[in-house]
């Protein structure tokens, strides 16, 4: 299958985040792309650059005031005389008002944020505009009648709601492949959300719609972030009332639980009789990944991949997270030959 990747990923190169009371060295950092292209091109994937502009799609998921924060966020923050890189330091939670925009940069900041762990530099707009473009290619490629393609980008997208960025996603690439999916033609698109993390942006964002199932499996949020999503009991709103599926899982599940997971999402996308699938392909549910808590080895993702195959929907995969970044590659791409293999 064809892969779009982003050719401006690494002007999102921040220097730090906070971790258990230190600043340390980013997971979500530019080597990651790196090594996924280099398997793609090793393992002789046709590797291309973006050819859509994702500009609609982005103002059909994304909200106004947002999108325009985003855009103008590095000259608003140089404005404020802000030094290195920028981080909230207040939010408006349960009480407090998200109607009114404030003024202060680090107020606007704390009000498009849902953690401090998300760092923002002057090259991220341009750089999660090109992964939106990505998505957006690869999701056009699939409407004009590919049986697949790869959005190989980074930062990560499935935890950016409509507006707001958090867990290093600032635009939600996967809601604007399925978007441009449907706007395509597809009456029903599924998202299979396999990342360690709940993608609760995603969710988010179709919570009340039928026309996107949203299906993830993920670590259980009583002990994982996102935290304040993710729970079974969440099963859509509205007219989208029984289109949100979560499966949560203990942190150090077993394999057998985590393919039986996968096995109830994929009965549950087939009920749904999907025109077209796409897969949030975060890799650290691998065993090895420095910040999450399952057990897949190398392998298991060719599995993944067959049984994604299974499906036999027209399907993007999107790349989210996975912070083991030697094995990134092969372990993404184990995922897209088990499936073309399959
Ligand atoms: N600072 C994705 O995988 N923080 N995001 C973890 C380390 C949030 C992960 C603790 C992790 C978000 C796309
Ligand atoms: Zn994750």
């Amino acid at each position: 299958m064809r892969s779009y990747i982003n050719p401006h990923h690494a002007l999102h190169n921040p220097q730090f985040e906070f971790y258990r009371g230190e600043k340390v060295p980013c997971f979500e950092h530019a080597a990651r792309q790196g090594f996924v292209e280099a398997a793609l091109v090793a393992q002789g994937h046709d590797v291309q650059l973006p050819d859509q502009d994702a500009s609609d799609a982005i103002g059909r998921i994304h909200s106004p005031r947002y999108i325009q924060f985003l855009e103008t966020s590095w000259s608003q923050w140089q404005s404020f005389n802000g030094v290195g890189q920028p981080f909230p330091s207040v939010w408006p939670t349960r009480s407090l008002r998200s109607d009114r925009e404030p003024t202060n940069f680090i107020a606007k900041l704390g009000l498009y944020s849902m953690d401090n762990g998300t760092p923002l530099v002057e090259g991220t707009w341009p750089a999660v505009k090109a992964g939106a473009d990505a998505a957006v290619s690869a999701a056009m490629h699939v409407s004009q009648g590919a049986r697949a393609a790869f959005c190989c980008t980074r930062p990560p997208g499935h935890h950016a709601g409509a507006d707001f960025m958090g867990g290093y996603c600032f635009l939600n690439n996967a809601a604007l492949a399925a978007q441009t999916l449907l706007d395509g033609g597809a009456k029903r698109v599924g998202i299979v959300d396999v990342d360690f993390h709940h993608g609760n942006g995603t969710q988010s964002i179709f919570y009340d719609r039928s026309d996107v199932l949203f299906v993830s499996i993920h670590g259980d949020p009583h002990t994982e972030y996102p935290f304040f999503l993710g729970h079974a009991d969440e099963i859509g709103e509205g007219q989208g009332l029984g289109f949100n599926l979560n499966l949560p899982l203990p942190a150090g599940c077993s394999k057998a639980a985590w393919f039986d997971a996968l096995a109830l999402a994929m009965e549950r996308v087939q009920a749904y009789e999907a025109d077209a699938v796409v897969v949030s392909l975060g890799l650290d549910t691998f065993e090895g990944d420095p910040i999450a808590k399952f057990p897949l080895a190398t392998t298991d993702y060719l599995s993944l991949g067959r049984v994604l195959a299974t499906l036999a929907r027209p399907t993007v995969f999107v790349l989210e997270g996975g912070y083991a970044a030697q094995e990134l590659g092969t372990n993404a791409v184990n995922v897209l030959n088990g499936f073309e293999g399959a």
